[in-house]
């Protein structure tokens, strides 16, 4: 028996490899959540959105997120009682300024065996089809995608230039977009989707910034594919030790863990580490 999804709803899940709309978190701790990306950025300089991978470091408030009982219950569902966060991320897609997300698998560069990830998407502020929400391709969690790397991602001067948000540019070409569902959510709901589900989202045609938090959740049975790596365990047991543990992030230890998330970026932006969807 599921634990609060439904039997339909875990079926959805694994025969298309999405669900939405799921409610979870309640609009001030939505508020608290974007009220540390702003205290981060005047504290650091920088908007906690570039931090690709190890988001829930990021700050006290990411921290005490990863363990959200809401987004936990769902993902236990889907992968079972014993959770590891491989990672997570903001999404920031500030109003009109043209950053979107090309069509992607995150099992191309996530180096994560099997693909039995699921990422619960946050929406922080309401996600919708004018400020770009998350569009993804029914049933194309069966199959890995050939992906083009354009490295179009370095932000532009000029306003409405086009950015893509994910560390490579990678783009899967030719998909039938007409048959992509789009994810739209209000304020605190999520959505779920696995490693090898295609999606993608479009430029925010708004004046409103449209953030998301993306929490990518593994059963500690999946192995990295390339070196060591950590991760943290937010559920449960782990009876494997694939990974080693993230460290807790507090104000002394800031400083080191900002250096660590940039060499990661760096790893994840760095065409040597690949494998395939
Ligand atoms: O926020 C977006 O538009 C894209 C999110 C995404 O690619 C992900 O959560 O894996």
């Amino acid at each position: 028996m599921p634990k609060v999804l439904t039997e339909e709803q875990v079926e959805h899940y694994h025969s298309e490899g999405y669900a939405f709309p799921f409610d979870g978190i309640s609009k001030e701790r939505c508020q608290k959540l974007l009220d540390g990306v702003q205290r981060f950025e005047e504290e650091y300089g920088v908007n906690p959105g570039l931090f690709k991978l190890k988001g829930h470091l990021t700050m006290e408030e990411t921290w005490d997120f990863i363990h959200e009982p809401a987004i936990l219950d769902a993902a236990e569902d889907i992968i079972g009682p014993n959770i590891l966060a491989f990672g997570s991320r903001f999404w920031v897609k500030p109003g009109n300024d043209g950053s979107f997300v090309s069509w992607h698998q995150d099992s191309t560069y996530f180096g994560c065996d099997p693909h039995d990830m699921v990422t619960c998407w946050v929406a922080l502020t309401p996600a919708t089809k004018e400020n770009g929400c998350m569009r993804v391709m029914p049933r194309s969690h069966n199959e890995g995608y050939h992906h083009e790397e354009s490295y179009e991602n370095a932000p532009g001067d000029a306003p409405g230039e086009k950015k893509n948000l994910l560390g490579r540019g990678q783009a899967i070409k030719g998909l039938d977009e007409s048959k992509a569902v789009h994810m739209e959510l209000k304020q605190g709901q999520f959505s779920m989707h696995n490693e090898r589900t295609a999606h993608a989202s479009s430029p925010n045609f708004t004046d409103e910034v449209r953030i998301g938090y993306s929490f990518f959740l593994i059963p500690p049975h999946v192995k990295s594919t390339l070196e060591r790596r950590p991760a943290h365990l937010v559920r449960g047991v782990d009876k494997y030790d694939h990974w080693d543990r993230d460290p807790e992030p507090n104000k002394d230890t800031m400083p080191k863990l900002i250096e660590m998330m940039i060499a990661h970026n760096a790893q994840y932006t760095n065409p040597k580490f690949r494998q395939n969807a």
